[in-house]
């Protein structure tokens, strides 16, 4: 299972904008609440460099593609409809897409730099809200939802260890499997809440104080203002200040449809971009393009992929490594250099790289080499970034 990013705020804020500009797939975009009903899935990359400059030979990715030594590494971002106050009681979509979101590993909140629209995502004029007041609706909505997800049937389980004994953390992981919680989190979770030793003292209060820990623990995020192209340079400056990236997916889509088209060159991320034939743009265009570019220079690029990256890299504390099948060569069994590149929280292991590939190659593990020193690793090797690396195994 790939990493996967959840694209989430209030309704018409640019959510499916901004995830088409890193899909470059088409999905509904338009100005009013509820565009997006069914949830979109697709796949974005963020980049890294590749080993393949120290083995001096081009790879060959099965997924993504790497440009002059750059590899664009996979990711799944997750698309879903607005979320209002009361969503998870079933208010607007409601409930079915937060399910939706369930194996998110994070989420990233969009929200509209403009302050134009009220908590439903109705226009109600620039600057009548506050944008990173939504922060807080939203936050709390995902709180609630994950409460009722573990108050399903709590009260019996809680007197069951009463009356029976057992053990509360597995109690509350049973309730949360599934949405890509560890049970390690789950602990500190428990311990940070700061749960009654009496259980019968349980209250409502608990569970929220259990699932704010766990979403803090196990689910971060990250406020991206959209829309950064339609303020002022001050008011982008209080954004960042009150700790919002800054971007516009708007801009990102124009580059990306252009560079498609041939009309740009323009690699997602790039701090510019370079009109190949200006000729052959229409006077409406070239203007079009001319915004981009001022914009561009104030805010450093679109901001689209560094926002993307710093949720992968920083936020969800990932590093790249990359499985072969012969370490001398670094390829796979048909010859392809480098064919995989996978992202692995900082941290992980050569087993925990192994089960990642396979749970049949985890269980099975005897030991890794390391493709870049020939060394033989044991399972309890810790990974590091750029790491080019042979699982063996027995048969
Ligand atoms: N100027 C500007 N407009 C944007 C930007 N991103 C989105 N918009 C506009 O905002 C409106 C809503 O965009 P969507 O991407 O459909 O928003 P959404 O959050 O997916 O909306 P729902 O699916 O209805 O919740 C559209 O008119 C977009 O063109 C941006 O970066 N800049
Ligand atoms: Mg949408």
């Amino acid at each position: 299972m790939s990493l996967l990013v959840g694209i989430i705020g209030k309704p018409n804020v640019g959510k499916s904008t901004f995830f088409s500009a890193l899909t470059e797939s088409n999905v509904g975009i338009a100005n009013y609440p509820f565009t997006t009903i069914e949830s979109n899935k697709g796949v974005s990359y963020v980049r890294t460099k590749c080993p393949e400059t120290e083995i001096g030979k081009k790879c060959s990715p099965r997924f993504g593609k790497c440009v002059d030594g750059i590899r664009m590494v996979p990711v799944e971002l997750i698309d879903v409809a607005g979320l209002v106050p009361g969503a998870h009681e079933g208010k607007g979509l409601g409930n079915k897409f937060l399910d939706d979101l369930r194996r998110a590993d994070g989420f990233i909140q969009i929200i509209d730099a403009t302050g134009s629209l009220d908590q439903n995502g109705n226009q109600i004029g620039r600057g009548k809200s506050d944008p990173l007041e939504d922060w807080l609706f939203v936050h709390e909505e995902i709180v609630l939802w994950l409460s009722g997800i573990i108050s399903d049937g709590l009260i019996k389980a809680l007197r069951k260890i009463e009356s029976e004994g057992g053990k509360l953390d597995s109690i509350i992981y049973e309730r949360v499997s599934g949405l890509g919680i560890d049970q390690k989190d789950v602990m500190v979770a428990l311990k940070n809440a700061a749960v009654p030793s009496n259980l019968r003292e349980w209250d409502d209060s608990v569970t929220k104080r259990i699932s704010e820990e766990i979403i803090r623990l196990s689910k971060p995020g990250i406020l991206v203002a959209t829309r950064g192209d339609a303020i002022s340079e001050e008011d982008a400056a209080n954004l960042r200040q009150r700790g919002a990236r800054v971007v516009s997916g708007d801009y990102e889509l124009v580059l990306r449809k252009a560079a498609k088209t041939g009309l740009i060159e323009y690699l997602p991320g790039n701090k510019e971009f370079k009109i190949i034939d200006p000729l052959k743009l229409t006077p409406t265009q070239l203007s079009a393009l001319e915004r981009v570019k001022s914009f561009m220079l104030r805010n450093g690029g679109t901001g689209v992929q560094e926002a993307l990256e710093f949720m992968v890299y920083t936020v969800l504390n990932m590093i790249v490594v990359y499985p072969v099948e012969d370490e001398n060569h670094w390829t796979d069994k048909n010859g392809n250099v480098l064919p995989d590149a996978i992202l692995m929280r900082k941290g992980s292991t050569a087993l925990d790289l192994a089960f990642k590939i396979h749970t049949d190659l985890g269980e099975r593990f005897i030991r890794a080499i390391n493709g870049k020193n020939k060394r033989v690793l044991g399972r309890d090797y810790i990974l590091e970034d750029g790491d080019v690396i042979k699982i063996v195994a027995s048969r």
